[in-house]
């Protein structure tokens, strides 16, 4: 299995056209993130699926770690490297019996009990957020700040995806929390340079990262 560690780039969809998935997942890949999610809460299935295998395919090209969130159904049938479970979708069991041992797969998690079932159920990851204000995620928690970040680390044994808010300017702060990785949508896909944006945080991740 791809260790969960560095930088993180979500594609959602709300802030990226379907035409230009693949424009952007090839920015953001040659900008050196490790992991690629497909966030694409408001497509149709069919062309969710169609943006998974996309992304599945420009993945393998360069070895970055292929993650669908929410969709057991689309990370299967575009052989994703793995799935993102939120709280209520469906249970860690289920998608491991589907997907098998092999497979990568987070849960969303916001509290230390939380992340102990997520570790109990047999996570490979697991997100903890969101760490600052965002604006991508209408229904997000408020945030939970760093020092919460560092008393989740303390308390697991799992690789912490730190996500929500996340820039240039305040990634440095993750790696110093105890984080693995780091999650970020906005902070690339607004960017007008993506490949630039990527390579500038990836760079500041790397540089922590060397430090441990
Ligand atoms: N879960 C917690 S915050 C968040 C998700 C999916 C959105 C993060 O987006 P951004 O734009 O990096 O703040
Ligand atoms: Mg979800």
């Amino acid at each position: 299995m791809t260790g969960i560690r560095g930088l993180y780039a979500v594609i959602d969809t709300t802030y990226v056209p379907f035409d230009g998935i693949g424009q952007a997942a090839r920015a953001i890949i040659s900008g050196n993130a490790r992991i690629l999610q497909l966030r694409a809460k408001e497509l149709p299935s069919g062309r969710m699926l169609a943006a998974a295998r996309l992304l599945r395919g420009i993945t393998l090209e360069s070895g970055v770690t292929f993650i669908v969130n929410d969709r057991v159904d689309v990370a299967m049938m575009s052989r994703a490297d793995g799935v993102h479970l939120g709280q209520d979708d469906i249970p860690l069991a289920g998608a491991r019996a589907l997907l098998g041992k092999g497979a990568i797969i987070g849960v969303s998690t916001h509290n230390p009990a939380e992340a102990a079932q997520a570790q109990k159920s047999g996570a490979d990851y697991i997100s903890f957020g969101p760490i600052f204000p965002t604006k991508t995620k209408k229904d997000a928690h408020s945030p939970q700040g760093l020092s919460r970040l560092r008393e989740l680390h303390k308390m697991s044994a799992l690789p912490i995806v730190a996500i929500g808010g996340i820039t240039a300017e305040n990634v440095a702060g993750i790696f110093s929390h105890g984080a693995a990785s780091a999650a970020i949508v906005s902070g690339i896909l607004t960017a007008t340079d993506m490949k630039g944006k990527t390579a500038e945080i990836a760079a500041r991740i790397e540089a922590c990262m060397g430090h441990r």
